[in-house]
């Protein structure tokens, strides 16, 4: 790994890793009978640029946190995947502007995802694992799962609701910039929805406070704010490579350690503004 300043690496996330979310166009014919269901309106220009945005990581050590008002004062928050606000307001706070889901809870019908009105708010957008290095032909023949069906399903019953899909692309761009900036060699998997969502939200706001991410004090071994489920891997990472995300955000931190002790909250820059 390369020793990059916080500002180059932030050139890098800027300049590196494409954030788009795919078009219509993008694709092959044979994919029209699911890719017809994308928005027809572009999600940057859907957005338009932002102030102030918060990301809320899904971690445990969100609960007890008291964060929620501090949360709900940003122009627009993401959450991800089944992470709630109703029953944990306190803690987490009321707004979903944004809310990222991995593939697999689009396509494993356990989930629950038709059903549950929770994923009825804000804008929602699915990424999805693929091969390294692979175009967008050779992803649609194989993507790492099968969600094809249950997206067209939710965009029939909730045309109104806009619903992207990131550009499976970015994932491994974004793989490569934690690989560079690593000491050690990483097994290549993808990065975990929770550090997509922190770059996504860099390209589109003037600042990001990202919370419980790179953990505070209340750092726990329970998994998720909302479930009483006990795994150290949630935090440290076994296929995602959490904890190589995690040493690169808070190399890039422009807040203190202290703010990351108590509140678990690390301030990012947009990457609009930056002189590289
Ligand atoms: O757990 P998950 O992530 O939904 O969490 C969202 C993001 O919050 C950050 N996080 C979470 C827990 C924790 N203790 N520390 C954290 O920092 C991470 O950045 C994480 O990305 C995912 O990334 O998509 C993931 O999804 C789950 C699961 O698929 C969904 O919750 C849907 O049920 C994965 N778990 C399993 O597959 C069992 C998880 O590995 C990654």
């Amino acid at each position: 790994g390369q020793k990059l300043s916080p500002q180059s690496i932030l050139c890098q996330l800027r300049d590196r890793v494409n954030m788009s979310t795919i078009e219509r166009s993008e694709l092959p014919p044979e994919a029209s009978y699911w890719s017809d269901y994308l928005p027809i309106e572009s999600f940057q220009k859907k957005v338009g640029r932002l102030g102030r945005c918060a990301v809320v990581s899904s971690a445990g050590s969100m609960k007890f946190s008291k964060l929620g008002e501090e949360i709900d004062s940003h122009d627009a928050v993401i959450r991800f995947n089944a992470a709630p606000t109703s029953g944990f307001e306190e803690d987490v706070g009321t707004k979903t502007t944004f809310r990222l889901l991995n593939s697999q809870l689009v396509s494993e019908s356990n989930l629950r995802f038709l059903e549950d009105p929770m994923y009825r708010t804000g804008i929602l957008l699915m990424w999805d694992p693929s091969q390294y290095k692979a175009d967008l032909r050779q992803w649609h023949l194989n993507p790492d799962y099968k969600f094809y069906d249950r997206f067209v399903k939710y965009r029939r019953m909730n045309p109104e609701q806009p619903f992207y899909i990131l550009n499976p692309q970015s994932s491994w761009q974004l793989w490569d910039v934690i690989q560079e900036n690593s000491s050690e060699k990483i097994q290549p998997d993808p990065p975990s929805s929770g550090l997509l969502g922190i770059v996504l939200l860099m390209n589109l706001c003037d600042q990001v406070n990202v919370y419980e991410f790179v953990p505070s004090k209340r750092r726990t071994d329970q998994c998720h704010y909302y479930h009483r489920f006990f795994d150290q891997a949630c935090t440290m990472g076994a296929y995602h490579p959490l904890m190589y995300e995690k040493n690169l955000i808070k190399k890039l931190n422009q807040g203190d350690d202290n703010t990351i002790y108590y509140s678990g909250k690390v301030t990012l820059p947009g990457l609009n503004g930056l002189q590289c």
